[in-house]
């Protein structure tokens, strides 16, 4: 087994044991608690499995970094040297409100390139997957790639802090445009919509390490568009607004959004 065989082994083995876990404790007393604002939840959960994830890379891995949501990861300053992004559950408040639409998220970066990327929706065990080179996989089964579909053509999805924004109306002309806007609440898992070419297109604003990594490693694996609204490159060491698409939605939406 390569080293990257092993590293991959080890993630599809820790997330199985993960999702076990939440199944197990999804009943139990969640304490949840307000971060920034009385819509920004943290439970046990988020930390429990962020600390079970840092634990066992740093056992298996100790010469790599991590970024993580919660905080018992390392600081970060540069893109040397490889570094995991965690994001524990993607979706905590569909997780405390819905118990479902959420994802447990790792993604595993070598001197800034993407090697691995995981968001594994929990209820319907649905494992979404890619390893540089070899594609997006759902359960271990190839998604073909989207057809390259233009901004009218399709559905967009988009983050509701970002539409619900009354200054950016460019926003919701972009909605218009396209046949229809979809809101999941969990960035991971809008990145797989992308992914699947169930939406043409992404758009979220202020967007965590944790919450793009992932999608990052899928876009590039599908041959998508990726990139911030001023059409730049995201960089995984601040936050991003994110357009993640088809290479023709890219050129409608960010015509649009730099008009
Ligand atoms: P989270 O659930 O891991 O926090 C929709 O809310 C998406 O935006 C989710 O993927 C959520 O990730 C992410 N997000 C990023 N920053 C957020 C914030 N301050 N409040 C709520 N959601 C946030
Ligand atoms: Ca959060
Ligand atoms: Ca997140
Ligand atoms: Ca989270």
């Amino acid at each position: 087994m390569t080293q990257s065989e092993n590293r991959h082994a080890l993630i599809l083995q820790w997330l199985k044991e993960i999702k076990l876990y939440i199944l197990e404790q999804k009943n139990s007393d969640l304490d949840v608690e307000q971060k920034t604002a009385d819509n920004d939840l943290v439970t046990k959960m988020d930390r429990s499995i962020e600390e079970q994830l840092v634990e066992k890379i740093r056992r298996h891995f100790p010469e790599d970094k991590v970024v993580g949501e919660e905080g018992f990861g390392d600081g970060v300053s540069s893109m040397n040297g490889t570094i995991w992004f965690i994001d524990p559950i993607d979706g905590t408040l569909n997780f405390v409100k819905q118990q479902e639409n959420y994802a447990v998220m790792i993604a595993v970066y070598e001197e800034g390139v993407g090697q691995a990327a995981y968001v594994y929706d929990i209820t319907r065990d649905k494992l979404y997957s890619a390893t540089k080179g070899e594609g997006v996989s759902c359960n271990g089964q190839r998604l073909a790639e989207p057809a390259n579909l233009s901004l009218r053509e399709g559905l967009i999805a988009a983050s509701s802090a970002l539409m619900m924004r009354e200054d950016k109306t460019i926003i919701r002309e972009i909605g218009n445009t396209s046949m229809g806007v979809r809101m999941l609440g969990s960035a991971g898992l809008e990145s797989v919509e992308v992914a699947k070419g169930s939406v043409v297109a992404y758009v979220a604003s202020n967007l965590k390490p944790w919450d793009v990594a992932p999608g990052l490693v899928f876009m590039e694996e599908l041959g998508m568009s990726a990139v911030t609204f001023t059409d730049e490159p995201i960089d995984l060491l601040i936050n991003n607004d994110i357009v993640f698409s088809t290479k023709n939605a890219h050129k409608d939406i960010i015509k649009m959004l730099n008009a």
